[in-house]
């Protein structure tokens, strides 16, 4: 058995399956459309971050006869293309669950059946679209019987091998040394290249491009807006200093083999003292100190779902967000659906305030007074309400289907007051749930409206309190009009429905997917950007509206501008502003 080595595999999601698997080329069927939703395949089955060759294997007697050659291709391609959804141990995420007493119960025909023609439940048909070969999926079927390849732990000494100061707090600048104007700085996710760019939001010019973890994931402020925090879905942090004549890394660890999310500690006294990265596998969170990425104190998130109180082996960490309410971080667990209030006053006694909400817990985002968290239990169809003040669950709210916010957007109903929107992967609804408590109290944690968009494969939606458009992006939808255009509604007279930007034909880049996704404004709050995430090896673009005239005001195309697709605007990003 091969030792555990851990490799950082650049680019690895823009491997394509023939360069991973040996052996005859895979005799591709016709390709059919999908019954379940395509959209959600291209969303949840993106590649596991965890390194296939590291895991410890059993190929037990009680599955179908397979040799050790068999056993690896078949677990290259599960982490490749089913990890995302069904979990790396295979107990089952937005997927079913695949332990060998539900696969050898079912049997060699059943799965391979399963597996070449799909369900509308959302497995994709791996076989009639041409993605699998009947050869590739005779080994899935076998292999699925067998017991999951477990990956290695990751604790407080494999952290610390991997944890970096580059530049000690002390040794660092005393004042700003660039003449940038920081706060309208957007960190801009360079998705396949593993890299971000730090651009000037008032010049538009690329400031710096850093190396950080590969398909890096997101970024998020400290609550001085002096240090960028970085994710990459392989977990490596990179602790990026604005202050630095050019910004550049300070400080790296990698928390794990696979992660989302990553924030910084916001409460009154407290700030940027810590840091807390969370991840998918091994499924727990690290709290570093603030400065340095310095891992001082990692807790599993194993333990029983909400619903049915069973053990889950695998529950990922999905968003993060920092209360302003209590020393506290509130931190979403996928699998098992609770929302734990984290208090970091004795980081050496943990005191977890454990909130049941609804299983499949993902992204979300403040209501406008950052009293209130509201959170996505997405394929649970729910919202959750956390009030970070009171320290507990307001509301479960139904919605449709699939809710995917990003971090929401916040505005002024005309009718109905406050209100904090969702788009949905599943469908075209945008669903504006009442956030006021107090002045608009029938209102409050109702869905007060359902507006239409373009189409379901929608991410985010956003909007800013000097606006009044409400902007909602379909990367996802399979047809190129949708995915390829932005729609606006006007927050004054939302029932006139919406008007779409053509935001790919505006960066004009010629061939490729070339996905809009994720407006993403300006500090002034006058400039919305969109990133034309395209593939690997095509020119993407940033295309920036001007917000008032809903004019093209410029394209940002740079040779460097690989597969963009998060952006995050340092003032915004600090101040919560969405
Ligand atoms: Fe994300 C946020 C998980 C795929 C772009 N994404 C998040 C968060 C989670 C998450 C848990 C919230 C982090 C937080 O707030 O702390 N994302 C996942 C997945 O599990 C999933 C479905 C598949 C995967 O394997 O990663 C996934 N995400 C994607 C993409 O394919 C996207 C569109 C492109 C990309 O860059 O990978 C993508 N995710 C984003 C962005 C955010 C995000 C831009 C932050 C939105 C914000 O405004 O805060």
């Amino acid at each position: 058995m091969k030792t555990p080595t851990l490799t950082v595999r650049k680019g690895l999601l823009g491997l394509t399956m023939a360069a991973m698997i040996t052996g005859p080329a895979p005799v591709m069927a016709a390709k059919t459309v999908h019954p379940s939703s395509e959209t959600e395949t291209k969303y949840e089955g993106a590649p596991s971050g965890v390194d296939p060759s590291i895991t410890r294997d059993m190929i037990t007697t009680d599955g179908p006869p397979m040799t050790v050659a068999e056993f690896n291709r078949a677990k290259q391609i599960f982490f490749e293309r089913c990890a995302g959804c069904h979990g790396v141990l295979r107990k089952g995420a937005t997927g079913k669950p695949l332990t060998t007493d539900i696969t050898r119960e079912r049997g060699t025909e059943a799965l391979k059946a399963f597996i070449t023609y799909g369900s509308p439940a959302g497995m994709p048909n791996w076989g009639t679209s041409g993605d699998l070969s009947a050869e590739q999926i005779d080994l899935m079927a076998r292999y699925l019987q067998h017991e999951p390849p477990q990956p290695p732990e990751w604790g407080m000494k494999e952290m610390k091998g991997t944890w970096k100061v580059l530049v000690p707090p002390e040794k660092r600048p005393k004042k700003k040394m660039n003449r940038y104007n920081i706060e309208n700085i957007f960190s801009v996710t360079l998705r396949d290249a593993g890299q971000i760019a730090l651009i000037d939001g008032d010049s538009k010019k690329i400031i710096n491009v850093i190396d950080t973890g590969y398909a890096v994931h997101i970024s998020r402020l400290s609550a001085s807006g002096r240090y960028l925090y970085v994710i990459g879905r392989d977990a490596r942090i990179n602790l990026i200093d604005l202050w630095m004549k050019t910004p550049e890394t300070v400080a790296t660890i990698k928390v794990g083999m696979e992660a989302r999310s990553v924030e910084t500690s916001k409460y009154k006294g407290y700030e940027d003292k810590y840091a807390i990265a969370g991840t998918y596998w091994p499924p727990q969170y690290v709290i570093m100190d603030g400065d340095t990425l310095e891992p001082k104190t990692i807790v599993s998130t194993r333990g029983l779902t909400v619903d049915t109180q069973e053990y889950h082996p695998e529950p990922r960490v999905a968003a993060i967000v920092a209360s302003h309410e209590h020393p506290e971080f509130i931190v979403n667990v996928k699998e098992t659906g609770k929302i734990l209030l984290v208090n970091y006053e004795d980081i050496r006694n943990l005191s977890v305030t454990t909130i049941p909400a609804a299983r499949f817990l993902h992204d979300g985002g403040w209501d406008a007074t950052h009293r209130y968290f509201l959170t996505a239990a997405n394929k649970s169809n729910k919202i959750a309400v956390i009030d970070s003040r009171d320290r507990d669950l307001k509301a479960l709210i139904d919605v449709t289907k699939i809710p995917h916010p990003g971090r929401g957007a916040n505005f002024v109903h005309p009718k109905y007051g406050p209100v904090w929107g969702t788009s949905a992967l599943g469908n075209e609804n945008i669903t504006l749930i009442g956030t006021d408590p107090v002045k608009h109290r029938k209102y409050a944690w109702k869905v007060v409206q359902v507006l239409k968009g373009q189409g379901g494969g929608s991410l985010f939606i956003k909007t800013h309190p000097k606006s009044r458009n409400l902007w909602v992006d379909t990367p996802l939808n399979p047809d190129p009009k949708a995915s390829q255009s932005v729609a606006v509604f006007d927050i004054n007279n939302l029932d006139k429905g919406y008007e779409v930007l053509p935001i790919a034909e505006w960066a004009d880049l010629g061939d490729g997917p070339k996905r809009v996704v994720q407006p993403e404004y300006n500090k002034a709050g006058d400039e919305v950007w969109f990133s034309v995430w395209n593939g690997k090896n095509e020119k993407s673009a940033l295309v920036v509206v001007d917000d008032k005239t809903r004019k093209l005001k410029a394209v940002i195309k740079d040779n460097r501008l690989v597969t963009p697709t998060g952006k995050f605007n340092v003032y915004n990003t600090v101040h919560d502003i969405y």
